[in-house]
């Protein structure tokens, strides 16, 4: 077993929408003994701070405050949420290389601390970001298992949903994952999914739901524009991806080896180029500490494999 973090301080790069959803899922959870919220606009991270730190009696005792990269050096865990957003007339490549380069700058800071801390991305795209992320991290000595993506822990969860409602049980129990880019090549995994190790096509048909393809059209098409109902109604996305990263950082500090479908170098697996997305990992103290190459349906695997090509593209436009 590996030791667990004796660390259980998380900061948050990026007070925006996200890092404040995430910040207060946190607190909640009680999974940190310190949040250090870091944010550009520095009155915005001391009023989420501020703020949450009013609910403290209410919950626990905990640090809860705005700082700088310094607070860093003895963190476990650097959630990184920050980004630009696009500006009018700026194209998605040029807001992509900005992205980028805010990224790097930020990894290039906080390793510059000295703390070899867990650096878990979320800014979007996010698996582009994360191949980023772990060459500048990579460069300056970081292992490569300890910087990866949040990925398609949100889209399995949503997909984990949807198969929960249709078959009217508990989603805990619903075992489902989405692969691939976080975006609209990802790959839903049919020919693994299962209630409790019971097939899924017999969970649902007990309900009089048919698991065939229209059914399974749907779903995934329903996964993907997720995130855009969302933003079409309230402008944004941020409480369910909140959680979700605190489903990571409760792996990563509890030492869980819990299988997520986080963001990680897939480099070479199934047959891909170089290009970071989600694949099953074993997710503990020392971030991913394996990749579990599962076998998938031929049809799935030519779509992961067709994903990894639109991220290799993305991946390519940066240089
Ligand atoms: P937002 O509300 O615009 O917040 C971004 C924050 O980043 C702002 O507070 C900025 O001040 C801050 N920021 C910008 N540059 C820097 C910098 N160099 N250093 C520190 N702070 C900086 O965006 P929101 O919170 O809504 O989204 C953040 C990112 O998360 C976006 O890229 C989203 O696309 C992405 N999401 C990723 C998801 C996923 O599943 N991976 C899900 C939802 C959103």
């Amino acid at each position: 077993m590996q030791e667990r973090p004796h660390s259980k301080k998380i900061a948050i790069v990026g007070m925006g929408n996200v890092g404040a959803a995430f910040a207060y899922a946190l607190m909640l959870r009680r999974l940190a003994t310190d949040i250090v919220l870091i944010d550009l606009d520095r009155k915005r991270a001391e009023g989420e701070a501020l703020d949450l730190r009013h609910g403290l009696p209410l919950v626990g005792p905990m640090n809860v405050f705005a700082g700088d990269y310094a607070d860093c050096a003895d963190a476990a865990m650097v959630v990184i949420t920050a980004g630009a957003n696009q500006k009018p007339g700026q194209t998605r490549l040029e807001l992509l290389k900005q992205n980028a380069g805010i990224t790097a700058d930020i990894v290039r800071r906080v390793l510059e601390q000295g703390g070899k801390p867990i650096l878990l991305m979320t800014t979007n795209p996010v698996d582009v970001l994360t191949r980023a992320a772990l060459d500048v991290a990579g460069s300056m000595g970081l292992p490569p298992g300890r910087v990866f993506g949040s990925g398609t822990v949100l889209d399995s969860s949503r997909l984990r949903h949807l198969l929960a409602e249709a078959a009217g049980v508990d989603p805990r129990g619903v075992h489902a994952a989405v692969l691939g880019e976080h975006g609209d090549s990802e790959v839903c995994v049919w020919s693994r999914a299962n209630v409790s190790g019971i097939p899924l096509a017999e969970a649902l048909a007990l309900r009089g739901v048919v698991l065939d393809n229209g059914f399974r059209e749907r779903a995934a098409t329903d996964v993907r524009r997720a995130a855009y109902e969302i933003i079409n109604r309230k402008g944004y996305t941020n409480t369910a991806i909140g959680v979700a990263l605190c489903r990571i950082v409760e792996a990563v500090l509890g030492d869980q080896k819990s299988v997520l479908t986080v963001s990680t170098d897939a480099e070479g697996r199934y047959g891909l180029p170089r290009v970071c997305m989600s694949l099953p990992c074993v997710v503990g103290a020392g971030g991913v500490e394996k990749v579990i190459d599962a076998p998938l349906a031929p049809e799935e695997e030519a779509a992961l494999r067709a994903s990894g090509e639109v991220l290799f593209a993305s991946c390519r436009s940066l240089l």
